[in-house]
């Protein structure tokens, strides 16, 4: 080969991989678009929107320990290792950081406690109820309390959410039926980071981050998707709270 059919091989080589990883990356990174009822955290508004909070005491740990569940059925167990780390409480062993501690998806079950509550096969298999999600959390050394939506209204969840969304060391998981909100579909489980008072939006940390990026969603929007019946539990969804035990 003489040195300009080199030159010009080597040139256009470098141009398709710079097109191929241009045009995977947009593939892969691609998230679902959001119904105009949402307000994507990627986007000036979203920012705007967690500027003016005056709620958002959770978002900056939630934000550290922000992850991706590890699973399509996992996103009741990546909210919980959310905040158990966001909360700072004594870890399990985790072998690929030891001598680190750190709560994984992988080591959330290693508990005796946690596995009798459900094992991870079922849960990969059939996700979590609520009630099961309060379960899980509880075999770990936390205070948390579980209310389902029959138990409550719009007013209260609002009213509790965004006090709790004020202080430090507790933290708010959801338990929500997508398609209520606007999304593709079923049952879902994520933490709730900050309160808009302005516009009356919570944004969702959205642990399908592969799906959708984190949402401010309306909180009556909201509160119609936790107050939705899960089919496996035959009960209505809701939130969790998670805080320090007060010793
Ligand atoms: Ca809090």
């Amino acid at each position: 080969m003489n040195l300009k059919i080199r030159q010009a091989f080597k040139t256009t080589v470098k141009a398709a991989i710079i097109w191929f990883c241009v045009s995977s990356g947009t593939v892969i990174s691609q998230t679902l678009p959001l119904s105009n009822n949402l307000i994507g955290f990627n986007s000036d508004e979203g920012e705007k929107l967690l500027i003016q909070s005056r709620s958002r005491e959770d978002f900056f740990p939630l934000s550290i320990q922000f992850v991706t569940q590890n699973n399509q059925a996992f996103c009741g167990v990546a909210s919980s290792i959310m905040v158990l780390n966001s909360l700072g409480i004594i870890a399990p062993e985790s072998p690929q950081y030891s001598p680190y501690r750190v709560f994984t998806q992988e080591n959330f079950f290693s508990n005796e406690k946690t596995k009798k509550i459900i094992a991870p096969e079922v849960v990969a298999r059939q996700g979590l109820t609520l009630d099961q999600l309060g379960g899980l959390i509880s075999s770990y050394d936390v205070q948390v309390k579980v209310y389902h939506a029959a138990d409550t209204n719009l007013a209260q969840f609002r009213k509790l959410v965004s006090e709790n969304l004020k202080q430090p060391n507790n933290f708010v998981i959801v338990n929500y039926l997508r398609k209520e909100i606007g999304q593709e579909k079923g049952g879902h489980i994520s933490p709730i980071a900050a309160y808009n008072e302005q516009t009356d939006r919570f944004l969702i940390m959205d642990v399908s981050r592969y799906k959708y990026p984190p949402v401010w969603v309306k909180a009556s929007d909201l509160w119609k998707a936790i107050n939705t019946t899960d089919t496996v539990s035959g009960t209505t969804r809701g939130f969790v709270f998670v805080s320090k035990v007060n010793r």
